[in-house]
């Protein structure tokens, strides 16, 4: 009997699921990560996403307090409210190292919350 092991764990089976499809693309796959905000900070061994180029990326987020992220260089604003999960999804056309940090109603360009370590990084890596 072929049984499914129900530990899986989604950022497994994405991969898995784009590997059974290749006509799709040889090499890009569709990954998901669940990242959790508390007290404004994302755990520890969340805080690196590690995609390869061309990767369709969706980040799903949650939080305990209202608020709006900011992934720089891809430039994607999005807002997220305590108890729902927000959705940021992109394609990752561009390589390189790509914070993401919290913007507030007060916040600019060149508020200090985009001189602090950001909330998560995003890496993304050449094919
Ligand atoms: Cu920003």
């Amino acid at each position: 009997m072929l049984r499914i092991p129900l530990t899986l764990g989604r950022r497994l089976l994405i991969p898995m699921v784009g590997a059974l499809a290749p006509s799709v693309s040889a090499q890009a796959a569709e990954l998901t990560f669940d990242l959790k905000i508390e007290h404004g900070k994302v755990a520890q061994n969340m805080r690196l996403i590690r995609v390869k180029q061309l990767d369709v990326v969706k980040l799903r987020w949650g939080t305990d307090q209202p608020l709006t992220l900011h992934l720089h260089g891809y430039d994607i604003e999005q807002k997220v409210e305590a108890g729902t999960i927000a959705e940021m999804k992109f394609t990752a056309r561009a390589t390189g190292r790509f914070p993401i940090h919290l913007h507030d109603a007060r916040d600019r360009a060149g508020s200090p919350s985009h001189h602090e370590p950001p909330l998560v990084l995003v890496e993304v890596y050449p094919q």
